[in-house]
């Protein structure tokens, strides 16, 4: 299972470097595309075509007005999680612009910035996992692991 990570801008990097970092820890398969509803409507459309035929699920990272994910959403049956990332207005430009959809267009949001694409990225985990026994596996390990982390942290006080 495959997920496509489509971006407003190379100037996201950092958000998209936290989204791509969990997905290698996990063993999950992805490829990134820079492109803009804005800016590059037809290439979306075109990348969205081909995503549709070789991939599982969406990740779109945008900032500012962020139609992206909507606009990828409109084209796609794909499950798409969208991530805001926090360039103007601490990001709530981009927050709503994600999660204000109109009926009938679904598209999934995580929070603002890199712990949206880090939690995007589990997202992505938690819904291959159903049919991937291995990833399901990294993903008990890793909530085990942040349960340890808290009782260590008490056990040190
Ligand atoms: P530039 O740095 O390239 O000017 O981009 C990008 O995701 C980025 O966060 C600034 C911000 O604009 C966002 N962007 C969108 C879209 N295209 C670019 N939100 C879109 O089509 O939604």
């Amino acid at each position: 299972m495959k997920v496509a990570i489509i971006s407003g801008s190379k100037s996201d990097e950092n958000i998209i470097y936290e989204a791509k970092k969990t997905l290698e820890e996990f063993g999950i398969e992805y490829k990134v595309y820079i492109a803009s509803a804005h800016r590059s409507p037809e290439y979306v459309k075109e990348i969205v075509q081909k995503v549709n035929a070789e991939f599982d699920c969406i990740i779109a990272i945008a900032g500012l007005s962020a139609a992206l994910p909507g606009f990828v959403a409109s084209y796609s049956i794909l499950p798409v999680i969208g991530v805001p990332v926090d360039s103007e207005m601490f990001g709530l430009d981009a927050l709503l612009s994600i999660t204000q959809m109109p009926k009938g267009v679904p598209v999934a949001s995580m929070g603002i910035g890199k712990k949206g694409a880090h939690n995007a990225a589990l997202f992505v985990a938690r819904l291959f996992a159903q049919k991937d026994s291995q990833i399901k596996q990294k993903l008990i390990d890793y909530i085990k692991a942040e349960e340890e982390n808290i009782r260590k942290i008490n056990e040190e006080l």
